[in-house]
């Protein structure tokens, strides 16, 4: 692949999660929305204000930049420094009772074991990760890794670790696909499947597959969700992603459409299909709207830097 499409999709995908996290974020909770409505509200917006999910990916991608790789102290600061600047970017109900108990003192790769039981399964970790499967798209093993690992700061529950990397992962294969090739739906997803270990996700990802020409969109939400969880949301990601291969806009647009929790499904669909499709792909209209679009981009470019 030639430099210009690989430094394309690293800014695709970064930017693709802020612009499906603010189309998104005036529909969250929502039932259902048609497409039309959806897009029609984003056009009569002058700036297209991102929330948490787009807060912390930049909090990954600069901390990824900075050390020129992972270090989870210094991730976890970061996450905490950008929080308290703008506690008011919708956050979920974790993270700043994680950062509020740092900040108090407490070792930052221990507090994270007292929130729910067993940790957090929220999607707050897969949202984020956008960073993490741009820069390590070619080594599988420590894209896991740093998956798991930067997730473990916040949402240290395995199926909340298994979400970030599940999605992560998606992010690299499409960041390695040529996007002038014919794609191939159920080669990414058989790949996933290998890639997963836990049964809820083996589950899920089925379900995906059997639904691949599904037009309800009540069913889709009923076997994949459309909840804060992570299994809830990362399959339904990947679901809105394979049913438009071909198109940014169709893919976050129909992700929105399916209600619940449209900020996050939305950034996910978003940054998996700017890993496919690249920058270009990105709706002019919406990309130069784009809250901080400059500063994204340029972090996009730096990690790039990083990589190469
Ligand atoms: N047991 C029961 N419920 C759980 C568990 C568990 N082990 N883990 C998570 N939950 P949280 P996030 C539920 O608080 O993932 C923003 O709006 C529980 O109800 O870790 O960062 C973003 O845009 C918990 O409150 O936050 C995303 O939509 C919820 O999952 C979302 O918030 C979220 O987990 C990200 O939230
Ligand atoms: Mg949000």
């Amino acid at each position: 692949m030639d430099e210009g499409t690989l430094k394309s999709k690293f800014l695709g995908s970064l930017i693709g999660t802020g612009v499906g996290d603010a189309v998104g974020a005036a529909f969250e909770g929502s039932f259902r929305a048609e497409p039309e409505e959806i897009e029609a509200v984003a056009d009569r917006r002058q700036v297209l204000t991102y929330t948490d999910d787009t807060h912390m990916m930049i909090g990954i991608a600069e901390s990824l930049v900075e050390n020129e790789g992972f270090d989870g102290e210094r991730m976890a600061h970061t996450f905490m420094k950008n929080y308290e600047r703008e506690p008011w970017r919708g956050y979920g109900p974790g993270p700043p009772r994680i950062f509020r108990l740092m900040r108090a003192g407490e070792a930052w790769d221990k507090v994270t074991e007292r929130l729910y039981r067993g940790g957090s399964y929220g999607n707050g970790s897969a949202m984020r990760i956008a960073p993490v499967g741009v820069l390590y798209h070619d080594d599988l093993a420590k894209l896991r890794e740093v998956a798991h690992k930067s997730s473990q700061i916040t949402h240290s529950h395995e199926l909340g670790k298994e979400g970030a990397a599940l999605q992560a992962y998606a992010i690299a294969l499409a960041v390695n696909l040529e996007p002038s090739e014919v794609f191939e739906p159920k080669e990414f997803l058989a790949k996933l499947s290998e890639f997963v270990h836990h049964e809820v996700y083996k589950q899920k990802l089925a379900n995906v597959g059997i639904l691949s020409t599904e037009i309800d969109r009540a069913k889709v939400v009923a076997e994949l969700g459309n909840g804060i969880e992570a299994f809830n949301s990362v399959p339904t990601a990947i679901y809105s992603f394979l049913s438009h291969p071909r198109s940014f806009s169709e893919a976050v647009l129909y992700a929105i459409s399916l209600g619940g929790d449209t900020d996050t499904i939305g950034a996910m669909t978003g940054a998996i299909s700017g890993a496919y499709l690249g920058i270009g792909s990105v709706s002019d209209k919406w990309r130069v709207k784009l809250e901080n679009r400059l500063y994204i981009e340029e972090l996009a470019e730096k990690l790039y830097e990083v990589w190469g």
